[in-house]
């Protein structure tokens, strides 16, 4: 365990009311009351207010300091968090100051590392800390504030003893299998793989979701030029984002803004609109358009309503996976070319929605069908559970499960409990890297490695 005495600021960087510098390590209250006189003899979790002086004695800044006292801490060590003004000179200031009398600058989320390496938060819940400090939606922040109280950690802690109990058991048969003491009869062995992979697999089914909660999801426009494409595009995001006009080929770069759609993020693309045309620029353009849509979620194919569906149209709607496509019917203020009935026939397409970009007519509806088509199913099941497994915890779900696999097998044919024995604690070990309890230095560094400096 490091040893240093650590310090980060913990708030944005930059212009503020208050700026909060953290301190944490042995040192840590040391450091402070050469700075401040009578930090030492503060209470724990109190906050005083102290002039903060540089070596010769200068004042650099009046904070509020607060002593938390280990092990009753964030991180379980000495913190001291003083609340200065926020302004970058005051912040480096201090900072300096601090390092200058035997801190060291924080690495990314080692705050948060200390609290894990002093068993205050186990791993899952430490991955959590990173999921709500990035939650942008009420939707991101519950199921991450679920995850940090514990509520994927209480579940494969349980499946973890009852996979370690087991192995006990399966051990005296090992022990003991030749003498006349009552040993573990294979069939129980096997059914405690087997309700542990049901258990697995209702935790499994939160990983798509979970990924979507917080990757987002992708919702790329295109079609025909001149349908409106740019305009849709503005009124989803309510800003004046895309240049709309009706000369023909405006748009030709890709654009793709963030807006929330039932908690969740979706990331809306505009795209050039398809056309012959021998300008390089705009075929480069459209050649984009249909990569994205390619990567998309759901591809909001958007058309003229009060125009010829042209071949050229019938074509690219073609090409695009029908299972992604929504057909968008725009500019419904003006007077209708086609039935919309006619339109979903003549493009093959399953449903169609009427919109007009200029009045807003029909957006919050457009707004509902992308939710349905997209999220609808995984906001269902991340609301009822609050739980969303991420990529990383997965695999090692998926490698307890096929651990367990073996010992169902091994159970049902020879029985061979030292066989069973490595299996099982395979699988106990695999849940153990989601709690923290068994992994490696180099998982813990990857993992801290993506939160920001400070926390
Ligand atoms: N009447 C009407 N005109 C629209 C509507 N949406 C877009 N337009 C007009 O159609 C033209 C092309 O719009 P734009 O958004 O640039 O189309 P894009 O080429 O598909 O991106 C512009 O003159 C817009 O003002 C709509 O819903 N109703
Ligand atoms: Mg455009």
């Amino acid at each position: 365990m490091d040893r240093d005495t650590i310090v980060a600021l913990g708030t944005p960087a930059g212009e503020s009311g208050i700026a909060v510098v953290r301190v944490s390590g042995p040192a840590a209250v040391d450091i402070v009351d050469r700075m401040a006189e009578g930090t030492r003899s503060a209470a724990s979790h109190a906050l005083v207010l102290r002039v903060l002086r540089d070596g010769t004695g200068a004042p650099i800044d009046e904070a509020l300091v607060a002593v938390m006292r280990a092990p009753a801490s964030y991180t379980g060590e000495d913190l001291v968090e003083l609340s200065c003004h926020g302004g970058m000179q005051v912040v480096s200031d201090l900072l300096e100051e601090i390092v200058a009398r035997g801190a060291r600058l924080a690495g990314r989320g080692e705050f948060t590392k200390r609290a894990f390496l002093n068993g205050k938060l186990d791993l899952a819940e430490a991955e959590a800390v990173a999921d709500l400090i990035a939650a942008e939606t009420k939707l991101q922040r519950r199921v991450a504030l679920e995850q940090l109280e514990g509520s994927l950690s209480r579940r494969v802690g349980e499946c973890e003893k009852a996979l370690l109990d087991e192995l006990a058991l399966v051990e005296v048969s090992i022990d003991f299998g030749e003498e006349d003491v009552p040993v573990r009869a294979a069939e129980e062995t096997r059914r405690t793989a087997r309700e542990t992979r049901e258990r697995i697999a209702r935790l499994l089914e939160s990983e798509l979701p979970g990924a979507r909660l917080r990757r987002g999801i992708r919702v790329t426009i295109v079609g025909p030029r001149n349908a409106g494409k740019s305009s849709l595009y503005n009124a989803l995001l309510g800003e004046e984002r895309a240049i709309v006009s009706p000369v023909p080929g405006t748009t030709r770069d890709r654009l793709c803004e963030r807006i929330h759609i039932d908690g969740f993020t979706c990331w809306l693309e505009d795209t050039a609109g398809i056309a012959e045309t021998g300008c390089e620029i705009e075929t480069r353009g459209i050649d984009l358009g249909r990569a994205a849509a390619g990567r998309a979620d759901l591809v909001l194919f958007t058309i003229d309503g009060s125009a010829e569906i042209d071949a050229g149209t019938v074509a690219e709607n073609r090409r695009i996976d029908g299972a992604k496509v929504l057909l968008v019917i725009n500019k419904s203020d003006l007077v209708a070319r086609l039935a919309a009935e006619d339109i979903i026939a003549k493009l093959g397409v399953s449903e169609a929605i009427s919109v007009s970009a200029l009045t807003g007519a029909g957006l919050e509806e457009l707004r509902r069908r992308i939710f349905s088509r997209t999220v609808e199913l995984d906001a269902g099941a991340l609301r009822r559970e609050r739980i969303a497994v991420s990529a990383r915890q997965a695999d090692a779900l998926r490698e307890a499960d096929a651990a367990l696999e073996r010992v169902e097998a091994i159970a049902g044919g020879s029985g061979a409990a030292e066989l069973m024995s490595f299996e099982l604690r395979a699988a106990a070990d695999a849940f153990g890297r989601i709690t923290g309890r068994s992994v490696s230095e180099d998982v813990l560094d990857a993992i801290f490695e993506k939160f920001c400096i400070g926390k």
